[in-house]
């Protein structure tokens, strides 16, 4: 989609520190860091919220978990884990309208988290 930021991402348009990537998904590193590991993994289709999934995008949205995984596996967290968060719509300040989930780790995550 032509304004979206994260599809520009996708298209090489701007630059983004990407740490993994496949035919569905790709993970790059988040402009504001909130833990030493902040990461956005995306689908590279352009869906921009939960309520505009359709039944065939239940594969790419599982293929975004199982990057997650993989991507933490690599950087040697599995043994402390990880938080993976979405935000959607106005109350959870969802700022760029292409789903995207946070995958925050390398320090003690707080429960809630606000
Ligand atoms: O937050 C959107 C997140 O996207 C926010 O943490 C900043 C990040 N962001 C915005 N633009 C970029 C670029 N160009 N590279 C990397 N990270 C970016 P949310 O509130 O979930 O919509």
């Amino acid at each position: 989609m032509q304004d979206c930021i994260f599809c520009k991402i996708i298209n090489k348009e701007i630059p983004a520190e990407v740490v993994y990537e496949d035919g569905y998904v790709m993970a790059f590193k988040d402009l504001k860091p909130e833990a030493p590991v902040h990461l956005l993994l995306i689908p590279k289709k352009h869906i921009p919220t939960f309520f505009d999934l359709e039944e065939e995008d239940a594969e790419i949205m599982g293929r975004i978990q199982i990057a997650a995984g993989r991507v933490i596996r690599e950087l040697g967290l599995a043994d402390r884990g990880f938080r993976l968060i979405s935000n959607c719509g106005r109350d959870a300040e969802q700022i760029v309208m292409h789903i995207h989930y946070h995958l925050l780790a390398g320090r003690p995550l707080k429960w809630p988290p606000g």
